[in-house]
């Protein structure tokens, strides 16, 4: 007898409804739960997914020039990142992992920053006082566990205010995803943990990460919220998060899992996604694509127009631009420097590196 390859099991789990607001035509779904948002709001979503594949196009073409250093592409997963971010208040707390720059941008960190963290520079990580985010995790799942410490500090100062993780769904697989979600339930946290199911972690898909019924059901295991949503749908998310929010202010954590899709690499640094993916799957998803969703339903509603969409093109194109160039205009990283950035006083054996240096 060989090793069994399929386990003869039946694990009865409960049933998670995916939360889905726009049909893939743009019209509202039937009895759809729409997120209560005004038109004006309507309009800045749609323009900020616009902007913001803007500036992932570009970026990977900076990338291609050798202006940008580490780069993970984000077209197909704005409906995910824009819709989740835009219901947060400033005050909140984002812990990112390395593919969410668009969220802490939108957060409040200026734009070459996040260039210079791409170029490997130490003032990417110089957060201004007020921007409540941390810089992108490379590590997979550490954010969790910071962002269930955050969370913590909040509730111990009694602020009205959420801290969230974004992960993958390879992060689902963390031994510190089921640590910070556990912590965060245990000590009915502000918290919550929104994970981007894009299919793949780097080359491994769906299939092979887990057993599980879905990544939201792993919330039944650490007693919390267990939420699936329609990734592609940017209302569905916004309503999503808003909900987990006032669930996290009252004590409840929440897991959001967003099926999503990356139409482009894994990174700029030499991932080929044909070697994993087949042409009919990536069309497939491409026919998903959020901005086209979101742009059918402004379009109808007679809040969106061509001259619109050509005006934010223009315009993220401006901005990326100024700030790829204040970004190289920045002094130079030198090791004394670096060294000293790190510590508010140095201990002795890092001064004496630092002298030596000099
Ligand atoms: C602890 C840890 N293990 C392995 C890696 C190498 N690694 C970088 S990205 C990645 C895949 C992550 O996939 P997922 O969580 O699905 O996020 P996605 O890149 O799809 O957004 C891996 C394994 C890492 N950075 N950290
Ligand atoms: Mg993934």
């Amino acid at each position: 007898m060989g090793v069994q390859t399929k386990v003869p099991y039946e694990v009865s789990v409960p049933h998670i409804e995916p939360l889905r607001v726009l049909l893939p035509d743009g019209t509202l779904a039937s009895g759809a739960k729409a997120p209560n948002l005004t038109s004006e709001q309507l309009r800045e979503l749609m323009r900020r997914m616009v902007y913001t594949r803007t500036w992932d196009q570009r970026a990977v073409s900076l990338n291609r020039q050798g202006r940008l250093g580490f780069y993970a592409p984000v077209s197909g997963q704005e409906a995910a990142m824009i819709g989740s971010e835009f219901v947060l208040e400033r005050e909140d707390f984002i812990c990112p992992g390395y593919r969410d720059m668009p969220q802490i941008v939108w957060h409040g960190l200026p734009m070459f920053q996040a260039f210079l963290y791409s170029r490997g520079h130490q003032y990417g990580g110089r957060i201004p006082e007020d921007v409540h985010v941390l810089m992108p995790q490379i590590i997979i799942g550490a954010q969790i566990v910071e962002c269930a410490g955050i969370a913590l500090g909040l509730q111990l100062k009694k602020k009205s205010n959420v801290a969230i993780a974004y992960t993958g769904d390879g992060g689902s697989s963390q031994g510190d995803f089921y640590e910070g979600m556990n912590f965060a339930g245990a000590m009915r946290l502000p918290a919550i943990f929104f994970v981007q199911n894009n299919q793949y972690a780097i080359s491994t898909p769906m299939s092979k990460q887990t057993t599980a019924a879905s990544i939201a059901h792993k919330a039944v295991a650490a007693g919390i919220r267990g939420v699936l949503v329609d990734g592609m749908d940017v209302l569905a998310v916004a309503a999503a998060v808003q909900e987990a929010r006032v669930h996290a202010l009252g004590g409840m954590p929440t897991l959001i899992e967003a099926i999503t899709y990356r139409f482009g690499p894994h990174s700029m640094s030499g991932d080929d996604p044909t070697k994993y993916r087949t042409k009919d799957e990536q069309t497939s998803w491409e026919e998903r694509d959020p901005l086209v969703r979101m742009r059918q339903y402004v379009a109808a509603k007679g809040l969106w127009t061509e001259a619109d969409e050509q005006a934010v093109v223009q315009a993220a194109r401006d901005d990326v631009a100024e700030h790829i160039k204040k970004a190289e205009n920045i002094e130079k990283m030198t090791v004394p420097g670096l060294l000293t950035s790190m510590y508010a006083t140095p201990p002795a054996h890092i001064a004496k590196q630092i002298a030596q240096w000099k």
